[in-house]
């Protein structure tokens, strides 16, 4: 008895306390020919705990679309067997996810003040004091803007740039990181703002001095903070639900067509929409703010990896927007500006089209609610040979990339509502 007790708080330890090992995972690309391949892959889904050797990287929609899988040493035969099969197409994309991780970030990190320089993922701390340290150096231009805090107590903490404070002009709310694992976001996003605070290019200057810009780098700070300190995989809040799984799917939890699909009410899920809409704090702390900052809101832009697509609104139906084919439009040109610079190819369209049906995000709810005339969601780099976890020399290179499309949309929204 004493050893089982033993045996059991060794295995609990284990659960608690150790950083995740991802040794010998596999990913796996598989795509379900028939639908009885697809229901496979639905109930695997649908078994999912926090603990199992398994996890989807992208779910099961329909027949005939690409999945993503990450299998442990322990189920490998058994993923195997489940494979061989005429039902499945697959292919393994990753061969030991343990060595992407290590790989990772393995650039010199500087032990200068400011370690935010696109060579490395920054952490949270790091991240934050680089926001301060700019509000320092430009105290004109930015205000550190603190709206609320996280569910373990952490400040979720943005900027807001503005070059003519005096002059009211139209906003644009730029997010990231609120899937906790997706680490290119916020390098993005932080790339971004300083480059409207530092660039000298004509275009990037007269953009960012057009508009009053918010700039929330990390929207989920406690699941980035596991994600790098616990579990690289981590996407969710870490609200605890039950005895074993933790946090909702904090872009499955606003208030717009909530739980309307691609969505789940399995705690355990990493797709859980959580028991009601607005459950998690750090989402109801960001719709106060951002419901404060819409009357005069042009622009919303969320940052998301990977696939390398820009989405359109909305996610729980394939019907088009109101200006759907304007967004279209502006989506054409500025992908085809991002693959101009180093040759990296998008492809854009609806949400529920072009990747899967996901309702209850943010991005939507913001269309949603307020009617904002332009709103995409970025997937950005890769195409899965790294997926999440993208190695930290092609931050710069995805980074540029981006910034030319983002500068892009607005010269085209200009060209088609040129402003007197
Ligand atoms: O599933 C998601 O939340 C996003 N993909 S991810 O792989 N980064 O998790 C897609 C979001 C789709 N956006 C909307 N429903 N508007
Ligand atoms: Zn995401």
């Amino acid at each position: 008895m004493k050893k089982i007790c033993f045996l059991l708080l060794a295995i609990l330890g284990q659960v608690t306390l150790a950083k995740v090992s991802y040794k010998n995972y596999k990913v796996y690309s598989i795509t379900p020919k028939s639908e009885h391949a697809l229901k496979t892959l639905i109930d695997l889904e649908t078994e999912a705990m926090e603990f199992s050797p398994f996890q989807f990287w992208h779910g099961p929609t329909k027949v005939g679309h690409e999945v993503t899988l990450m299998v442990g040493p322990e189920i490998q035969q058994n993923i195997k067997n489940m494979l061989n099969n005429s039902d499945f197409d697959s292919r393994i994309m990753m061969d030991d996810v343990e060595e992407k991780i290590n790989n990772e970030n393995r650039l010199w990190r500087s032990d200068v003040v400011n370690p935010v320089n696109w060579t490395v993922y920054n952490t949270l701390d790091e991240i934050n004091n680089w926001l301060e340290s700019l509000a320092i150096e430009f105290p004109s231009y930015i205000t550190i803007l603190k709206p609320g805090k996280t569910h373990q107590g952490r400040d979720i903490v943005g900027v807001k740039l503005d070059f003519s404070p005096l002059i009211q002009k139209q906003v644009v709310f730029m997010e990231s990181n609120i899937h906790a694992r997706e680490w290119i976001t916020s390098a993005v996003n932080t790339y971004i703002l300083d480059q409207f605070l530092r660039s000298t290019q004509t275009d990037i200057r007269a953009l960012a001095q057009k508009y009053t810009w918010y700039f929330f780098p990390v929207m989920n700070p406690d699941g980035f903070v596991f994600s790098h300190t616990e579990n690289r995989m981590w996407r969710k809040t870490r609200t605890r639900y039950n005895l074993f799984c933790y946090g909702a799917d904090p872009n499955r939890n606003w208030g717009y067509q909530w739980m309307n699909g691609g969505a789940s009410q399995n705690p355990c899920s990493d797709i859980y929409a959580g028991p009601r809409p607005f459950s998690e704090e750090s989402v109801e702390v960001m719709r106060g703010f951002i419901a404060n900052i819409t009357d005069n809101m042009i622009a919303y832009l969320d940052f998301h990896s990977f696939s390398q697509m820009l989405l359109l609104p909305y996610g729980h139906t394939t019907d088009p927007l109101d200006n759907y084919d304007e967004m279209m439009k502006i989506a054409e040109v500025a992908m085809a500006k991002l693959e101009a610079v180093h040759r990296t190819s998008y492809i854009f369209g609806n949400v529920a089209e072009t990747i899967y049906i996901a309702a209850g995000s943010s991005m939507d709810w913001v269309k949603g609610e307020f009617k904002v005339p332009i709103a995409y969601t970025y997937e950005l780099r890769d195409r899965g040979q790294f997926g999440f976890l993208l190695p930290a020399e092609q931050i710069l290179p995805t980074a540029e990339e981006t910034l030319v499309s983002v500068v892009s949309i607005f010269e085209e929204y200009e060209k088609l509502h040129p402003t007197p």
